[in-house]
């Protein structure tokens, strides 16, 4: 099995339904980032995590799993809840169903939540704690892997219990070895809200921040308003996307391809 990339993952909002984006072959209304009590968890990597999600429409939902390992887990709940205003944040033991009954709330019928999230930090055990051992429906599913090849991925889709109609559906996925930023910058901007709001104070509509005189940003991280490590990944990302997007942007003016993604 490959590894996923972003395009693979998030496509365009489905036809007719802004809110909805397309997965495979599942409409995906909320994504579980998963990620662990311990050495996996990774703001950097939640925030990218984040601006996919944004831009791609759904809603997220950060899952700190193996609460129980932790001797202090709420620091992880109270850091995640810092990545951006709003974001819902649950805490669990993925492997105990009074714990892991906390998600179903996002998991009613008609809803389709895909878990993404590094390897070993419980995706697949929180989907069995979910389901029990009910309808697991395996999905091979063909794609094209950006090089004019196809391949075959399997997607697992679990059916939730539920009431008269059922419960929603999981999809359950391989983590992604990276998660590069292109085409991205509403995103950016939405999960940095908090940075965005404040750049916009610099006086320079172009400050880079660095050593302008009347930047916002610095007088905020001078002052203990803004964290100076965020700004920096907030930086990073802008950059990379800025890089990226021109990039993809050229391919497709060499190629005249206007509507191709990659
Ligand atoms: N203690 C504890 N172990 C967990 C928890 N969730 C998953 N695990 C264990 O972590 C390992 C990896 O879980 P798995 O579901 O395969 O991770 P995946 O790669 O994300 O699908 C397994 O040994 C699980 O039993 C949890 O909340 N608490
Ligand atoms: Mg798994
Ligand atoms: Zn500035």
């Amino acid at each position: 099995m490959r590894i996923l990339d972003r395009a693979s993952l998030f496509k365009r909002p489905a036809p007719g339904d802004e809110r909805r984006v397309q997965l495979i072959a599942a409409n995906i209304d909320t994504l579980f980032v998963v990620t662990s009590c311990d050495q996996d968890f990774n703001v950097a990597r939640l925030e990218r995590y984040l601006v996919l999600a944004r831009e791609a429409g759904v809603r997220p939902v950060v899952v700190l799993t193996k609460a129980d390992l932790s001797p202090a887990p709420e620091r992880f709940v109270n850091t995640a809840r810092s990545l951006q205003s709003g974001l819902q944040v649950e805490l669990i033991d993925g492997r105990d169903p009074r714990s892991a009954a906390r998600l179903t709330s996002y998991c009613g019928a008609g809803e389709t939540v895909a878990l993404v999230g590094s390897s070993g930090v419980g995706k697949s055990t929180l989907v069995n704690t979910l389901t029990g051992s009910t309808s697991i429906t395996t999905q091979a599913v063909r794609e094209d892997d950006g090089k004019g090849r196809h391949t075959t991925t399997v997607r697992e889709m679990h059916r939730l219990a539920g009431g008269a109609d059922g419960g929603g559906w999981l999809v359950d996925t391989p983590g992604m070895r990276e998660l590069q930023m292109s085409e991205v910058a509403s995103g950016v901007i939405d999960v940095f809200d908090d940075v965005t709001a404040v750049a916009l104070e610099c006086r320079f509509a172009n400050c880079t921040h660095a050593d302008e005189p009347g930047c916002a940003i610095r007088t905020a991280m001078a002052e203990g308003v803004l964290d100076p490590a965020r700004v920096e990944r907030w930086r990073k990302l802008a950059q990379e996307d800025a890089v990226n997007s021109f990039t993809a942007a050229a391919r497709r003016s060499r190629t005249g391809r206007g509507g191709s993604r990659r």
